[in-house]
């Protein structure tokens, strides 16, 4: 595992005028980034956000439950339900709604969750509204919003939904190829079937009849009007985007599609794009043909903004584009990789891959939050707070990258030493 201690330090404009001494010292104990514990004891956590600056962290378990994390890590039930769980389903997506916070909203105090039925296994996007203080779900408010039909595998049932910001009325949805290897139904490429895309729909209006089916889809989707294309379709040729994001100050919208057996790869659609990119799947992996399916590439195809083989990792987690003010992480994209469990920052502009960025596994490691295990997503706050899940049961906020006291204390004490050392020189002239 590669390592870069010093990163922070080496930025420092007041190195110059340190002495060999003070760098030395900086060095030897700048080996941690700041971390915050949020809550610890959690089963299977697989998302986490903050929809409202009040301290509260409110966090997805797998097997059907959210839970807040109360400043102190004090941990409380917001929704409990029965999924199934087998293998990647569960209780995969959580978005609080836009106007969650606004009274005058029509999305006050409304959020959404994707999970898996536990009848049936099918993917689910329903709607509920929270309590006055946000501290549980009105389960009677229970509001069916959408039901994709998933074939009988376990796996890729992707799980990630959001809000672009800026758009209210739509909602986007991260829908896997339904599982099995090589996409054994074609769904990917697909148009025809919901599996294998990611969906844009209209939450605050209603097309269907069907009380149980309750969205519009919006008259700008990319392929509305075109014939054998399911109008709900934003991006065809996914594999199990299993966490995306978007960039809260550009509206890029970046897709981390997880790999088969030999790349992990990112996506990004660009804030003022909309939409009707095709990523390949299942014909391409990555930026190549898909062994044992590609032939030759299909023209039209979008290739990643970066790939990564097997020696970083073998499932993406995709993060964030960190917007928090004051952070020295600022328009990078820091993710990680759930089976390694490495953790990197990136260019902002995708343009990077991991072994161009800069590894952040090992300073957090050595953070206040102490180690982390397999990562399951990250995770942002109403202040782009990032968070990071481990799924072993713990959460970890990021904390802007600070030196810490002992470091500056050092830093001082080696100043001090170049100040004294130039005093004589000073007085001789
Ligand atoms: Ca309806
Ligand atoms: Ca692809």
């Amino acid at each position: 595992m590669s390592k870069t201690p010093v990163r922070s330090a080496l930025r420092s404009p007041l190195l110059p005028m340190v002495s060999a001494l003070a760098l030395a010292a900086l060095a030897g104990s700048a080996h941690a980034l700041d971390t915050r514990l949020v809550a610890s004891g959690l089963e299977q956590p697989v998302y986490a956000t903050a929809p409202v600056a009040d301290g509260r962290v409110y966090i997805v378990q797998k097997e059907g439950q959210i839970r807040i994390a109360a400043p102190d890590g004090t941990l409380s039930t917001f929704l409990s339900i029965p999924v199934a769980r087998s293998s990647e389903q569960g209780l995969l997506g959580l978005a609080f709604d836009p106007g969650y916070a606004d009274p005058t909203s029509v999305g006050y105090r409304r959020f959404f969750i994707q999970y898996s039925d536990s009848g049936n296994g099918d993917s689910v996007i329903a709607s509920y509204l929270s309590n006055a203080d946000g501290s549980a779900a009105v389960v009677a408010s229970r509001r069916e919003v959408l039901r994709v039909d998933q074939p009988n595998f376990g796996n890729h049932k992707a799980g990630w939904i959001g809000f672009k910001p800026g758009d209210a009325n739509n909602l986007f949805i991260a829908m896997g190829d339904g599982g099995g290897g090589n996409d054994p139904q074609n769904n990917g490429q697909n148009r025809n079937t919901l599996l294998g895309k990611m969906l844009r729909i209209d939450i605050n209006r209603d097309d269907f009849a069907d009380p149980n089916v309750n969205y519009a889809i919006p008259g700008d989707n990319p392929f509305v009007g075109v014939a054998g294309t399911r109008g709900e379709i934003f991006n065809i040729g996914l594999r199990n985007p299993w966490r995306n994001s978007f960039d809260r100050q550009t509206g890029d919208l970046w897709i981390a599609d997880v790999g088969q057996g030999r790349l992990e790869e990112v996506n990004i659609v660009p804030g003022s794009s909309g939409g009707g990119q095709n990523f390949g799947w299942r014909w391409r992996e990555g930026n190549i043909n898909t062994p044992g399916i590609g032939g030759v590439r299909p023209a039209g195809l979008t290739d990643p903004n970066f790939v990564y083989e097997r020696s970083f990792g073998a499932s993406i987690t995709g993060g964030y584009v960190v917007r928090e003010a004051g952070s020295e992480l600022f328009g990078r994209y820091v993710f990680g990789d759930f089976v390694s469990g490495r953790i990197w920052s990136v260019a902002g502009d995708g343009s990077q891959g991991p072994e161009a960025g800069e590894e952040l596994t090992e300073l957090i490691d050595n953070g206040a939050a102490g180690d982390l295990g397999n990562i399951a997503s990250f995770g942002e706050g109403a202040n782009g707070e990032l968070y990071i899940v481990d799924f072993g049961g713990k959460v970890v906020q990021l904390l802007s990258p600070i030196p810490e006291p002992g470091t500056w204390a050092l830093l001082l004490a080696g100043l001090g030493l170049v100040v004294l050392r130039g005093r004589p020189r000073q007085a001789a002239r």
